[in-house]
């Protein structure tokens, strides 16, 4: 049994995500983000950070926090969603959703959707990176269905942050390749349930 310490937001949303495509039992606990409770006391000897997600695997005692970690711990774990021959063709674009889409794309929610109007130096910025990233992201998928030959890990990581485009003002009408892969992982059963485990009931934005 493993406990997933979560919230719907798009890091935590991929952890329900992954469990969900694994088929294994868990248990989701919802940190409420709002009521501040990352920053309690029992939270804190889990999340250095105070920061969702977080998994407590029961079986060997293995905590792990940072999505991208966890990840790549539940893909090891059980041989899926990861393999050897694309190994690290997966685990870059992994990287590349923890390094830049993630951070970038959260700056752009605070800018562009909670603060507009206070920083017209800051939203520019916002949308210009928020533009590289599409563009990235397209043009990789107008060569393939998915980030690697299959579905892997980094569609994990990259879809739930793609399903905020309405945050960070993007029409996904305008990249095509992304649209279709969206779209296409939207109509997996586990991204269905996995979207909503913990938390207020959310539909999955259609573009
Ligand atoms: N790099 C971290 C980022 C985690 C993160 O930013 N989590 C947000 C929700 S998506 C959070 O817990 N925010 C609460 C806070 O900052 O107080 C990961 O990928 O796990």
């Amino acid at each position: 049994m493993i406990d997933l310490y979560s919230s719907p937001t798009p890091n935590g949303r991929k952890i329900s995500i992954m469990l969900e495509e694994l088929g294994v039992e868990y248990n989701p606990i919802f940190i409420n983000l709002e009521k501040k409770v990352q920053f309690s006391e029992d939270f804190s000897k889990i999340s250095p950070s105070n920061k969702i997600p977080v998994i407590v695997d029961k079986s060997n005692n293995q905590t792990v926090f940072e999505s991208g970690a966890i990840l790549l711990y539940l893909a090891q774990k059980y041989n899926k969603f990861i393999n050897e021959e694309n190994y690290w063709e997966i685990i870059q674009w992994v990287f590349f959703q923890m390094a830049y889409v993630g951070p970038m794309l959260g700056q752009a929610h605070q800018y562009l959707f909670y603060n507009s109007g206070k920083s017209k130096f800051a939203e520019e910025k916002s949308k210009g990176y928020t533009k590289h990233i599409y563009d990235i992201l397209d043009k990789r998928l107008s060569k393939q269905d998915y980030f690697s030959n299959e579905y892997s890990i980094a569609d994990i990581a990259i879809w739930p942050w793609t399903a905020r485009f309405e945050r960070h003002q993007v029409d996904l009408n305008n990249y095509p390749n992304v649209l279709r892969w969206y779209l296409q992982v939207s109509k997996r059963p586990a991204v269905i349930k996995g979207y909503n485990v913990v938390g207020n009931f959310f539909e999955i934005p259609k573009p």
